[in-house]
């Protein structure tokens, strides 16, 4: 199989773990890194076996043996990043949120298409072979109609005041961080499963850190600041914290809460959907089990193993059944996904009917879903029409 050579722009908390999850596949190679500066280049260059360190993410789009790139920048940097990169005529693999509004997505979905080039944004959880078999009982019938999703997804990491990240920064994580930065994963999730689009949306938002410690250097997702480092005081305008009300299209309800703040939750998100006739639920912290819940016989959980899933959805199964399967695996699928139509030279065009993994035009949706709960907030929690 011909190699696929990949760029990575943005090296932080989750670029390694995209070069981790695309190298399983065995057909990647990453040649190009672009960082923040050509030092911390180099030194992840050395650190991650990749050959050639750039300056900056132009020169490194200028290189013409690239062919996709991977773009895990803060959120600020993806629109203008992935612009240059479909100009490139690379085929772009962006991390989530796609952008910081739903303005900026679309210009990014459509420059895309015009190019022609592969386009993918990183709704990971998707790609937890439970998920799909969820995604694949729910489109066979098997619940009856759905009447209501609802879940939470919770984290705890940035609980104390001495938690820092850019994703509180507005002008890099724009002007949400709860809902931009995991809700959005909710939302894709949700709507995955269940097959329905959400239109409308009630919010109430919060910030209950108010003020924060931020430290002088770089802090990466997850690790903890203890207020040692040299910090300045930062006042948080984005939220930490949020509950939803959504409706879907075909009527469904539903509801759904986010949080950064709330001990002992680490990357706790759930989907439940309540259907006419069962009902199923999935909770990424517990990634091998799939609730499956009935009113007249007894509930069950199905265990992820091949051999008792959809044939539609084995290929998702990497391990036999009882061998512990997570999110670095869910993130191999969804690599997988992507780079198997890359390597099958398809067009995201003529091919469409091939395309398995989120594409620009979720991301800009997801962005759509995103903005009508911030502006639900900020109109005292009114009912908000998602306007894609
Ligand atoms: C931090 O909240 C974070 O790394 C998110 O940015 C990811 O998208 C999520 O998958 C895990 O948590």
């Amino acid at each position: 199989m011909k190699k696929i050579r990949a760029g990575i722009i943005g090296a932080g908390f989750v670029g390694p773990l995209h070069m981790e999850a695309a190298r399983r596949l065995g057909y990647v190679d990453f040649v190009g890194i672009a960082t923040s500066n050509l030092a911390s280049a180099q030194q992840k260059a050395e650190r991650y076996g990749i050959s050639m360190a750039f300056e900056n993410y132009a020169q490194l789009l200028e290189d013409p043996t690239i062919d996709a790139v991977h773009i895990c920048t803060p959120n600020h940097l993806h629109y203008p990043v992935v612009m240059a990169a479909i100009d490139a005529g690379k085929h772009v693999i962006c991390d989530k949120p796609l952008a910081l509004s739903a303005a900026e997505a679309r210009e990014m979905r459509d420059a895309a298409k015009r190019k022609g080039v592969v386009n993918a944004v990183t709704f990971n959880y998707r790609f937890n072979a439970l998920v799909q078999q969820a995604h694949a009982l729910v489109a066979k019938g098997e619940l009856g109609k759905v009447q209501f999703v609802h879940g939470c997804y919770l984290q705890d990491w940035l609980l104390f005041e001495t938690d820092f990240s850019w994703r509180l920064e507005a002008d890099k994580g724009g002007v949400t961080s709860s809902v931009g930065d995991i809700g959005s994963h909710w939302c894709d999730t949700a709507q995955f499963i269940s097959g329905l689009q959400i239109t409308r949306v009630l919010s109430s938002l919060s910030t209950m850190v108010q003020v924060r410690k931020k430290p002088k250097g770089s802090r990466e997702a997850f690790a903890s600041g203890e207020g040692k480092e040299e910090h300045e005081e930062f006042l948080v305008t984005s939220d930490d914290l949020g509950s939803v009300l959504v409706e879907f299209d075909n009527g469904a309800k539903g509801a759904f809460s986010v949080g950064q703040v709330c001990p002992g939750h680490k990357n706790d998100l759930q989907v439940e959907v309540n259907g006419s006739r069962s009902s199923l639920k999935w909770v990424q912290e517990r990634p091998d089990e799939l609730w499956l819940g009935y009113r007249d016989r007894a509930n069950a959980t199905l265990l992820r193993d091949a051999s008792l899933m959809d044939e539609a959805v084995r290929g998702y199964v990497n391990l036999p059944g009882g061998h512990g399967e997570g999110w670095a695996d869910a993130f191999k699928n969804l690599m997988s996904s992507i780079y198997s139509f890359i390597a099958a030279g398809y067009s995201p065009s003529s091919d469409a009917d091939k395309i398995t993994f989120p594409t620009f035009e979720d991301g800009y949706r997801a962005n759509c879903v995103v903005d009508a709960i911030v502006r639900s907030n900020q109109n005292r929690s009114m009912w908000t029409t998602v306007e894609y």
